[in-house]
């Protein structure tokens, strides 16, 4: 056997050092946007995202929900391929036939048709936005805007009928005319909504109209789609049934495909890869791998970007089960210097994602800083209003449903397939709660500007930035103390008596 004598090691035992700060390290100028398809040195990648964030390819996590609404922020999700072909190319088709809004006109919703008819109307129609205008057209006046904010909403509330909410304007329905237009502007970026406000002389809101109302780009001052006027979506595929899944994701529209494996370094995913990218003009990640040689033999097979993570997942037992992966810090390093070196000798760069184990938000920029272009998370984004699972109360909080894909829950055998007899033998995850959190959007501008910040103290104005020029300490197990509050009495639990 060969023996790695260094431990492997996770993001926890790692802290950053800040660098110079100058003035104009401030979050304003720092920039997140991140390669996810390989490039040629002095290309520009197919495709980048804004924001360095995808959501895993999970039963509990990834569905077209999510993924128009990470989208909509700067990310993408790759929805989860342990479903009929039929089923993920529909929710694939949902994200890339998503409409930024659409008019109900007043006049035609029956007085009896509830708030939840029309976000279900909405949702029937995979728009992110109703606009409810006095005679139906995207120019006649405004009355209303549900978005999928309401879906917060009390029970009480969607069951009562809809004009009850018309006039006046109550909260549930916003964006009434008469508004200023920096309100105007706050509530369609808040809600990143693709419209313009059409504004009197006064600078009051009159309407808003609709981005299907402009032909070119040049009429939308606001530019809020990505460039073929659709979100970006993501779909995992096995190495099992890929002749008859890649052809009907494709045709469905996806972007970017992922293999969806356990293991990643094997002779079906090259053969998968090869295939996808002799047959299809569609982009390719494969996975998941912890060491140079599993990353380098994906690259050859034509990967166009290779997700790094074994073992590390919230609802993983793999290591348990099986005793194989490696702590996810050190598995980035080393696939991080095999890409460098890589890029140095081909002048290709082949970006690399995290995948699992992200447990604070600081691991984020660790996992970019060692080299990650993005990082996969379920746990994560498994919290949110987005994600498709059922939300509970146990006990006196409200948590959400989050299972593994090697669950017996979600009986994913192909992502843990080593050949032979189909079927999930034992189980790889566990299925659990995590705690409700709200709104994605809500959390992710939290995180994003924790990482913003700590990139403003390490000088990095960019990801490949921070990079090139993070400086990264071991923390020792007594120093990992010091780090938390200590030796102080903290008021929560001293007024609950704990
Ligand atoms: P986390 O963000 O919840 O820590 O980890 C999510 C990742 O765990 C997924 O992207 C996937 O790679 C992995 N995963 C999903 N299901 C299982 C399982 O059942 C698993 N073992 O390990």
């Amino acid at each position: 056997a060969h023996y790695y004598m260094e431990p492997s090691r996770t993001f926890s035992e790692f802290l950053l050092i800040p660098n110079l700060t100058l003035k104009s390290s401030t979050p304003a100028n720092v920039s997140l946007k991140t390669p996810i398809t390989k490039f040629k040195k002095g290309e520009e990648p197919a495709i980048s995202l804004n924001i360095p964030f995808s959501s895993a390819v999970m039963q509990s996590v990834s569905d077209h929900n999510m993924a128009t609404a990470l989208a909509r922020c700067g990310g993408i999700s790759f929805i989860f391929g342990s479903q009929s072909i039929e089923d993920q190319a529909a929710m694939v088709r949902k994200v890339k036939e998503y409409k930024a809004g659409f008019v109900v006109s007043r006049s035609n919703l029956k007085p009896e048709q509830t708030l939840q008819d029309v976000l279900d109307l909405k949702e029937e129609n995979g728009h992110s936005t109703v606009a409810i205008t006095e005679d139906g057209t995207s120019t006649g006046k405004l009355l209303g805007i549900v978005t999928s904010r309401d879906y917060r909403l009390s029970r009480d509330a969607l069951d009562k009928p809809i004009h009850s909410f018309m006039t006046p304007f109550s909260s549930l329905i916003y964006g009434k005319a008469g508004m200023s237009l920096p309100e105007a502007n706050d509530l369609i970026w808040d809600n990143k909504l693709n419209c313009l406000p059409i504004v009197d002389e006064q600078q009051y809101l009159q309407h808003l109209v609709f981005r299907k109302d402009y032909d070119s780009d040049k009429e939308n001052p606001l530019g809020l789609l990505d460039e073929n006027k659709s979100y970006i979506v993501g779909a995992g595929i096995n190495t099992k049934d890929y002749l008859e899944r890649v052809p009907a994701l494709v045709a469905a529209g996806v972007d970017v495909l992922v293999i969806d494996s356990s293991d990643g370094y094997s002779e079906w995913q090259y053969e998968t890869v090869k295939w996808v990218k002799q047959n299809f003009d569609v982009k390719i990640g494969a996975g998941n791998v912890v060491d140079r040689e599993g990353f380098l033999y994906l690259v050859e097979s034509g990967a166009d970007f290779v997700k790094v993570g074994i073992g590390g997942g919230s609802i993983c037992i793999t290591r348990e089960q099986k005793g194989i992966g490696r702590g996810q810090a050190s598995a980035i390093i080393e696939v991080a210097e095999a890409r460098q070196q890589y890029y140095e000798e081909t002048g290709i760069y082949v970006p690399i994602c995290s995948d699992g184990g992200i447990v604070h938000d600081y691991h984020i920029t660790l996992a970019l800083a060692m080299g990650a272009d993005f990082v996969m998370m379920g746990r994560y984004f498994a919290r949110f209003d987005e994600s498709p699972t059922k939300k509970l109360k146990v006990g006196n909080n409200f948590v959400k449903e989050f299972w593994g894909e090697g669950s017996n829950r979600a009986r994913n055998w192909q992502r843990y397939d080593t050949g032979g007899k189909s079927g999930l033998v034992f189980e790889e995850g566990v299925d659990s709660y995590v705690p409700y959190a709200g709104t994605l959007k809500e959390n992710l501008d939290k995180t994003i500007s924790k990482i913003k910040s700590t990139m403003c103290n390490c000088g990095s104005l960019s990801i490949e930035e921070l990079q090139r020029t993070a400086r990264i300490t071991l923390v020792s197990a007594t120093s990992l103390v010091e780090g938390g509050a200590h030796d102080v009495m903290l008021k929560d639990s001293t007024m609950s008596g704990e």
